[in-house]
């Protein structure tokens, strides 16, 4: 029947948009990443291992347990090895760096990196000032300091 076979036509037609729609370009998924650093151990924070615990959440304020989060801390001048590691979820939003370390004294930038359940992905950039210890800048240093 003629009327009938339209009806699917149009039936599948809508069916067919509803998936392209699906497909298409995501509402800002990426920028949907808020991430506060509620602690860095030991405080104040200096060169050597440390324990950076983070706070995620949604651009919404809701609290984000089911991410994978790798954190990477880097420093702006040349010749900086990044740190990258990953974390543990601790829930409730909460995630603990698993390794992380301060190799040198100064200002670092803490990038953390999201990856969400449905296989988005989100960065933050968090600047983390001071970082005590001695300033090093990749640069070999072999002067001997008490003159031996
Ligand atoms: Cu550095």
């Amino acid at each position: 029947m003629n009327f009938a076979r339209t009806t699917c036509v149009i039936f599948i037609a809508i069916l067919g948009a509803l998936v392209l729609s699906a497909c298409g370009p995501r509402a800002e998924q990426g920028g949907n990443l808020d991430v506060t650093v509620l602690s860095i151990s030991p405080e104040p924070a200096a060169v050597g291992d440390a324990v950076i615990t983070l706070q995620v959440r949604d651009i919404a304020g809701n609290p984000v347990s089911d991410a994978t989060i790798l954190v990477k801390g880097t420093m702006t001048h040349a010749g900086m090895q990044p740190v990258i590691v990953g974390t543990e979820a601790r829930g409730a939003g909460k995630y603990v760096t698993e390794g992380f370390r301060f190799t040198m004294g100064g200002d670092w930038v803490i990038i953390v990196r999201a990856t969400f359940a449905n296989g988005a992905t989100a960065e933050r950039r968090i600047d983390l000032k001071g970082v005590q210890g001695e300033i090093k800048m990749g640069m070999k240093s072999d002067k001997p300091k008490d003159g031996n």
